[in-house]
């Protein structure tokens, strides 16, 4: 069997460790938790078999006090931790955006998710969003290797999910309101962007690409879009103005 398939997918961001740390954590305590139960279930069944007559009594008081206090236990162990990481994990970086607010090269890039396509959003030349250098690129999601990429993500029509498997991203796309994340890749290539919301009958076709390139051929892409986002730009083509004024900092 081929266990590649049952693995995460290859993690190429500069956090996402974090995700599966968490992951395996949880696995780990999953394991131990299994094999102490089903042991426990064996040990049972060897030492009352054969056929006997048994009344249920409800136990001693110290049985239910045992019972208890071990369920209490492997709660607040198991869950403690798990939910004290996964806290970490919000406040030092999903929730923590402060890391690219602060960085001088953050990449700011506006999504906006239709069925059944990604549209991506670059402020161009003038740093603004929604004017008439922006560059706008249809499910072709590029970033530099390096540097927080801010994505503010919103939606024309009904709920998507943006999601970049690669980079442990997962956002909801609402109409009406701006989510954003942000991620950094850590190193160059180019993986997939999917919906993971079923978002209507072409919900499959609803794939992208997100390609992490180095600082230098991100400047030059940006450079040539900028370009050609000039030539096809049209000032009477509202559906095409979907963007949204940078929203300062949750
Ligand atoms: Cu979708």
């Amino acid at each position: 069997m081929d266990t590649s398939t049952l693995a995460l997918p290859e993690d190429v961001s500069a956090h996402g460790h974090h995700i599966d740390s968490l992951l395996a954590l949880s696995h780990r305590f999953d394991l131990v938790l299994a094999v102490l139960m089903l042991g426990v279930l064996a040990l049972f069944l060897w030492r009352y078999r054969g056929p006997r007559k048994v009344a249920a009594d409800g136990g001693t008081v110290r049985s239910r006090a045992v019972v208890m206090v071990a369920a209490l236990t492997i709660f607040g162990v198991v869950d403690g931790t798990l939910f004290a990481r996964s806290l970490g994990y919000l406040d030092d970086v999903l929730w923590n955006f402060e890391v690219p607010a602060g960085h001088p090269g953050t990449v700011r890039v506006e999504v906006n998710a239709r069925q059944w396509a990604w549209e991506v959003r670059y402020a161009g030349e003038d740093g603004r969003f929604n004017t008439a250098d922006d560059v706008v690129t249809w499910s072709d999601l590029r970033v530099p290797v390096g540097v927080p990429v801010w994505v503010q993500l919103a939606s024309t029509d009904v709920v998507h999910g943006f999601s970049l498997p690669n980079f442990r991203v997962k956002l909801d796309a609402i109409p009406g309101r701006v989510n954003q994340t942000w991620f950094q890749a850590a190193r160059e290539g180019t993986w997939e962007v999917a919906c993971y919301q079923h978002c209507g009958t072409s919900h499959y076709k609803m794939r992208g690409t997100v390609t992490a390139m180095s600082p230098e051929a991100y400047a030059v892409w940006l450079r040539e879009a900028g370009r050609q986002a000039a030539r096809a730009y049209d000032a009477s083509d509202a559906a095409a103005h979907w963007g949204w004024e940078w929203r300062p900092t949750p």
